[in-house]
């Protein structure tokens, strides 16, 4: 019996979805908490392969998901090329700056970010023999984009700013700069895949805020490139891309970037999704995280709704983005039953 979440990706059209959640190892989580508390701050959490393995085991034990994503950041990439990394409690992650092309030329060489990472790979190696056999495991990193708003601002921005007014000022050192997250992109995800990732995730969160011809050059290509040196390595990996906010952009992005699967926020409707995306292919998505604070009748008419409109091709059921910290993990758990029930 092959994997649900295979399936899927594989373009099947199954009966029931198979169901994941972003995040879904995180702060709702009282077990996720305590193992934090222990790891003492949350990169000693990514960094420790024994509690990274447990949390990301911790939601599969709880509500039997369909695949477990690796417990990791995306900001560790731009980590192991040199930048400073620590995170503000209650605030989130700050990063040293890039500031010119002075700061991209002094980034490492792509192939330096394994001695960093390794902690990452053993992680997985631990997953690949305590998950249950139906459950998939998922590899990610950020996309290109996403990564280099964190490096040249040094932090989340609401309207990726400095990363566009870089742009606008170098547009070489700029492209530099995603060219070396794109070679340290591949590497990073060809070790997951060797270590035993069977899935692999690309995040493009701020995908939404690059105009039209930036959005061709600095999410489609670079992601393109990724997909293309991954399956070029290793034949048959699946890969889920998710531009988010593209709006009108997911139509075609698969068929552009070679992704098997796009992953949609919940700005678009499932029912427009089928007609223009799902066409292409296998879709991810896309319940608003706010179900999972306020649950209730309108959770389960949501995720039902969601289930059905894209019944009639390859779905993988998720949220449109990650499961927030004042979520019920009774929500959660009516969230499954609804769907598989749909
Ligand atoms: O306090 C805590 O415990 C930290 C909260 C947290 C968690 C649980 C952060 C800080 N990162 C993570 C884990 C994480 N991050 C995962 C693990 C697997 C899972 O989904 O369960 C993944 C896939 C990510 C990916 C990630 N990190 C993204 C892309 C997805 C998204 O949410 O858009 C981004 C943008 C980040 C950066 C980041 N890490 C953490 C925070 C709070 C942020 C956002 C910062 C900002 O933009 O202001």
């Amino acid at each position: 019996m092959t994997k649900l979440l295979l399936r899927a990706l594989a373009g099947e059209t199954l009966p029931t979805p198979p169901i994941w959640m972003m995040r879904q190892a995180g702060r709702y989580l009282p077990e996720y908490r305590a193992t934090r508390a222990q790891a003492g701050d949350f990169l000693s959490l990514c960094y420790n392969p024994d509690l990274a393995a447990e949390v990301t085991l911790q939601p599969i034990r709880r509500f039997g998901f369909d695949a477990a994503i690796l417990f990791a950041d995306i900001l560790l990439l731009p980590q192991a090329l040199g930048a400073d990394l620590w995170f503000v409690t209650g605030e989130g992650p700050r990063l040293s700056t890039i500031t010119d092309a002075a700061g991209v030329a002094a980034l490492k060489p792509a192939g330096d970010i394994h001695d960093r990472l390794a902690p990452v790979y053993e992680t997985i190696r631990i997953l690949t023999r305590e998950l249950p056999a139906e459950t998939a495991l998922i590899g990610f990193a950020g996309a290109p984009w996403t990564v280099a708003t964190y490096m040249i601002a040094g932090r989340g921005t609401p309207d990726q700013g400095p990363a566009h007014a870089f742009k606008a000022a170098d547009r070489a050192a700029f492209s530099a700069l995603i060219d070396r997250i794109t070679e340290a992109t591949v590497l990073y995800l060809s070790a997951q895949i060797e270590a035993g990732a069977e899935v692999i995730k690309l995040f493009d969160s701020w995908a939404g805020s690059l105009g039209s011809a930036d959005f061709d050059d600095f999410a489609i290509a670079p992601t393109r490139r990724i997909i293309a040196a991954l399956k070029a390595r290793h034949p048959g990996i699946p890969v889920i891309a998710f531009p988010r906010e593209a709006g009108g952009r997911y139509v075609g992005f698969a068929r552009a970037t070679g992704a098997d699967c796009v992953a949609l926020d919940n700005s678009v409707s499932a029912e427009w999704a089928a007609a223009h995306v799902q066409t292409d292919g296998c879709v991810q998505g896309n319940l608003a995280p706010r179900h999972m604070v306020t649950g209730g009748a309108e959770l389960v008419a949501e995720a039902q709704r969601i289930t059905r409109a894209l019944r009639g091709g390859p779905h993988v059921f998720n949220l449109g983005h990650g499961i927030t910290p004042e979520a019920s993990p009774d929500n959660v758990a009516a969230m499954i039953e609804a769907v598989r029930s749909a």
